[in-house]
């Protein structure tokens, strides 16, 4: 027999036993799904001591359901796979991922600044444009890839309070320093949150490089399936504690539902396995696109062409992610052609569903975005972007190069 607690486990590994405590009551394989609203006390003394925080007794769903706690332990322990101690984090599940990042920044930047990279998910950017003003949080936005902008950034909003970034952002690709922002931020007494979505922490463990909030949108690679839309946080639980984050998420509301936290579960055991051949796909594809002689410019982490492909070797682990972006010579209206042409890709947003999609960002995924500042950070209107499924990469180049004609 093997003692594990004296062994290490691979990666691979953790993501299929993630989260496991203990053995439920009835020895269930699976978690089981505690589909309840409302949970039964003993007696009025243990219902109080439970509302005062002086018992682990359960109250009500959206304060916290075992389903979801499950979830939350498994999360957290792939983000902060490979840290000493990391029973200080806390791994927190929402209902989408949007509802992680509003609650997120809200609880953390409340009176604040945010510096925001310039390319984001468009939702994040328009709330952060839009909503986050009238509660009190302004936002400006920088190429946070060029950690001297940064600099003078924090050097002129010396009240920022967050530095908002994705790891590899959507959709042009661009990858930030971690680990100089963290710094950066750190010794100008901001704080670091990273949406985590495109890499997963199977290619990116922001917390490990110094980050202090790791979000995701679960409905993507860590659900797998395009078949839930969930949201995560995780960071310390002194933190937790210190931005009132788990009274944000009661009152706010925007916490997961028990079906959709066991989808995520079983979703969260083949995220490596998933994520080894997304990226062995995107990687096949992104380098017949920059050779076809219709394709101007392909953006994928893995390519030498990308202007950040070295600090992308030194950061991501097991390959580049399964997204990329392109532009094709004949500009909007070559992509438009493409896109309504290909069979097996499938024009739809979202990502990091096994099969590929394919969409427009401009008119679609970040069309809420401030147009000034969509073209700013190079979502231009020509951007195509590509999330590479699980299908064999041949069927995918054959199906990308027969709509390219
Ligand atoms: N963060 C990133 C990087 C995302 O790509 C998305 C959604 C979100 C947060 C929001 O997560 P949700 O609330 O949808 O779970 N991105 C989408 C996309 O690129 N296409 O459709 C949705």
């Amino acid at each position: 027999m093997i003692d594990l607690a004296k062994r290490k486990l691979s990666f691979n590994s953790i993501s299929v036993h993630a989260g496991k405590k203990r053995k439920d009551q009835y020895g269930s394989h699976l978690p089981p799904i505690y589909q309840t609203s409302t949970f039964v006390f003993d007696d009025v003394e243990q219902g109080s001591l439970a509302f005062a925080g002086e018992n682990e007794a359960h109250i009500y769903s959206r304060l916290g359901n075992p389903t979801v706690e499950y979830l939350e332990r498994a999360i957290c322990e792939l983000e902060t796979y490979g840290i000493l101690g990391a029973d200080i984090y806390q791994g927190m599940a929402f209902g989408s991922g949007m509802a992680a990042i509003t609650t997120g920044i809200i609880s953390v930047a409340t009176g604040g600044h945010v510096i925001a990279q310039d390319a984001l998910y468009g939702c994040t950017s328009q709330f952060l444009f839009e909503e986050a003003p009238k509660m009190g949080i302004s936002t400006s936005f920088v190429d946070t890839s060029d950690i001297f902008l940064l600099e003078m950034e924090l050097k002129k909003y010396p009240e920022t309070k967050l530095v908002y970034i994705e790891s590899i952002a959507n959709p042009t690709m661009a990858i930030s320093d971690i680990e100089a922002i963290s710094e950066l931020a750190h010794d100008h007494g901001a704080l670091v949150l990273v949406d985590n979505t495109f890499a997963s922490p199977y290619h990116i463990q922001p917390l490990t490089l110094g980050a202090d909030i790791v979000a995701h949108s679960t409905t993507k690679y860590l659900g797998g399936h395009g078949s839930v839309i969930g949201g995560a946080l995780v960071l310390k639980k002194e933190m937790v504690e210190d931005c009132h984050l788990n009274t944000y998420r009661k009152n706010l509301g925007g916490i997961s539902g028990p079906m959709d936290a066991w989808l995520l579960v079983n979703g969260l055991k083949t995220l490596a396995l998933r994520m080894r051949q997304h990226s062995e796909n995107a990687m096949k594809v992104a380098q017949s696109l920059e050779s076809h002689h219709s394709v101007k410019k392909v953006w994928y982490p893995g390519l030498e062409s990308h202007p950040q492909h070295d600090l992308a070797s030194q950061i991501m682990s097991n390959g580049f992610g399964g997204v990329l972006s392109f532009e094709l010579k004949g500009g909007f209206k070559a992509g438009k052609e493409l896109m309504n042409k290909v069979e097996l890709c499938t024009l739809a947003v979202s990502l990091g569903t096994v099969d590929t999609l394919i969409q427009h960002p401009a008119s679609m995924t970040h069309s809420v975005m401030n147009e000034e500042l969509r073209l700013k950070a190079g979502i231009t209107d020509g951007l195509v972007r590509l999330a590479v499924g699980i299908e064999d990469a041949e069927d995918i180049i054959y199906d990308l190069q027969q709509a390219l004609g």
